[in-house]
């Protein structure tokens, strides 16, 4: 049985605001695996399509307009429990109400620009990976320090 992984996304506010190498930190500090990384500027059509559960939303629009007007830095990341705990480490959508220590509480104030995206189960997750990533570009690979992290 393959590890979980998770779809993360820097949108495009955070990479203007020169956050990405703050909040791969993070991932990377909890402890979990970056198996796939690139940057990219979204085509309409990717946007819309991973978007597509928003798309009768009166937001979807400038949402789509916001996610294709610069580079995203997509990911996917690896390791137990991932999925939930990066949304935990992200933080709620609406940074407002997003608690401090929080990537969205302790970076972002409007929730059209919430610095970060992150799947949210198992099904989006397997979605987005192949949505935004080729098999060939996700990396099985093993860290070498892995017995200081699990018994
Ligand atoms: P993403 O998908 O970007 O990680 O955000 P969330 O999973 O936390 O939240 P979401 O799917 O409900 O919203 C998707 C995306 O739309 C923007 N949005 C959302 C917006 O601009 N206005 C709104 O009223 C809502 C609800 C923010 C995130």
């Amino acid at each position: 049985m393959s590890a979980e992984r998770t779809f993360l996304a820097i949108k495009p506010d955070g990479v203007q605001r020169g956050l990405v190498g703050e909040i791969l930190g993070r991932f990377e500090r909890k402890g979990f695996k970056l198996v796939a990384l690139k940057q990219l500027i979204p085509s309409r059509e990717l946007a819309e399509q991973h978007y597509g559960v928003h798309k009768e939303r009166p937001f979807f629009r400038g949402l789509v307009d916001f996610i294709t007007s610069g580079p995203v830095v997509a990911m996917v990341w690896e390791g137990e429990g991932v999925i939930a705990s990066a949304r935990k480490l992200i933080g709620s959508t609406k940074p407002l109400e997003a608690e401090p220590g929080t990537i969205r509480g302790d970076l972002a104030v409007n929730i059209g620009r919430n610095v970060i995206h992150g799947s949210d189960g198992h099904e989006t997750a397997s979605f987005e990976i192949g949505l935004w990533f080729d098999i060939a570009e996700l990396n099985d690979w093993s860290l070498s320090d892995n017995a200081w992290r699990i018994e």
